[in-house]
C-alpha cells in the first residue's frame, strides 16, 4: 500500500535514466580526525529529506537503494560515517535511505537480526530494490567502489586496510554486503541465530552459495576501504557457538531467516540524517 509509505519523494518522471557509472569518480582523501558534529553534517548536505534520503536532481537512479547499518553505542563512528558516506553515496547519484538499527536490549549483540529487521522495516518504508548491509566503521577510499546491486549478491569490503588492502580468505563476506531484493529473499535473508562476534557473515555466504548463486566482488585497488580502529565491544563476545552453527547452514536456511524473524520494535524516528530504527530482539533463549 503506497499511501502508507513513509518516504514519499515526489519525482518528475521525465527525467532521463542516470548513467550506469556515474560520472567524476575516483580515490577520496579519508581522514579520521575531523570534528564531525552532527550540525556540521547536516549543514554540508542540503539535499537530504527527512530520514536520510536523497534522490540525484537530474537524473532517475536505476536502483533504489536502503543502506543497513546494524548499531549499538557507536555515536562517534556514526558520525564519521554519515560524514563520509552521504556525500560518497550523492556523488555516486543514488536514489537511498540509510537505516540505523539500534539493539536495545542488554544483551549478546546480534548483527545478523539486526540487519533482517533492517530490510524489514524499510522494504515497508519506500519501494526499494536494492539493500547495502553495512558495518559502521567502514569507509570506502575510492567513490569508484560503487554501492549498487548486481546480477549476483556482492561484498565491498573485499580490501580493508586492517587486512592489509587483501582478504584473509577466500569466502569471507563480511563488512560490506549489496543484495537485490529478490535475492535477499532467495537467502532467506541473514541467519537469526549467531548471537555475539563472528560467523554470521559466513553463513550468508554460505546460503548465497547453496542457492546457486555467487559473490561478485569489485577491483581491489578501487575497493580499498578504511576500517576505525576500536577494541572488541562489550556485549559482542565470541560464544564459541559458530563454528557448529555455520557447519548445519544448510539445514537451516529456509526455516531460520526473514521467514522466522521476530522482533518488536521500540520506535523508528526520522533524524535528518538517518532512521533510527531501535528494536527489541531478545536475547537468543
Ligand atoms: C572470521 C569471522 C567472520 C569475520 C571475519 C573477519 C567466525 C566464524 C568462526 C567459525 N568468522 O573469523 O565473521 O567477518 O573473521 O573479521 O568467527
Amino acid at each position: 500500500n503506497k499511501l502508507r509509505k513513509r518516504v514519499s519523494l515526489d519525482q518528475d518522471e521525465n527525467l532521463p535514466k542516470c548513467p550506469e557509472i556515474p560520472p567524476d569518480l575516483g580515490p577520496l582523501d579519508i581522514k579520521f580526525a575531523y570534528n564531525m558534529s552532527l550540525l556540521k553534517i547536516i549543514s554540508q548536505n542540503p539535499n537530504l529529506q527527512p530520514g536520510g534520503h536523497s534522490r540525484p536532481k537530474y537524473c532517475t537512479a536505476l536502483q533504489k537503494i536502503a543502506i543497513i547499518i546494524p548499531f549499538r553505542n557507536r555515536e562517534s563512528h556514526l558520525r564519521t560515517w554519515l560524514y563520509y558516506m552521504h556525500p560518497f553515496l550523492q556523488q555516486q547519484q543514488a536514489d537511498y535511505g540509510v537505516y540505523v538499527v539500534e539493539q536495545t536490549e542488554d544483551t549478546l549483540f546480534n548483527r545478523a537480526k539486526l540487519m533482517n529487521v533492517g530490510y524489514s522495516v524499510a522494504i515497508k518504508d519506500y519501494n526499494y530494490t536494492c539493500f547495502i548491509f553495512t558495518d559502521v566503521d567502514i569507509i570506502p577510499m575510492d567513490g569508484r567502489n560503487l554501492f549498487r546491486c548486481s546480477d549476483n549478491p556482492r561484498h565491498m569490503a573485499n580490501s580493508v586496510d586492517k587486512f592489509n588492502f587483501k582478504l584473509p580468505y577466500n569466502d569471507i563476506f563480511g563488512g560490506i554486503v549489496a543484495f537485490t531484493k529478490e535475492q535477499f529473499i532467495k537467502v532467506n535473508g541473514f541467519s537469526n541465530v549467531f548471537w555475539g562476534w563472528g560467523g554470521e557473515d559466513d553463513e550468508l555466504f554460505q546460503r548465497v552459495v547453496a542457492m546457486g548463486m555467487k559473490v561478485e566482488r569489485p577491483d581491489q585497488t578501487i575497493a580499498r576501504s578504511k576500517m576505525i580502529s576500536h577494541k572488541r565491544d562489550p556485549g559482542n563476545e565470541s560464544t564459541g557457538k559458530s563454528f557448529h552453527l555455520i557447519k548445519k547452514a544448510h539445514e537451516r536456511l529456509h526455516k531460520d531467516g526473514l521467514n522466522s524473524l521476530i522482533y518488536t520494535i521500540i520506535s523508528i524516528t526520522s533524524h535528518k540524517l538517518y532512521t533510527k530504527i531501535t528494536v527489541d530482539i531478545g536475547n537468543g533463549e
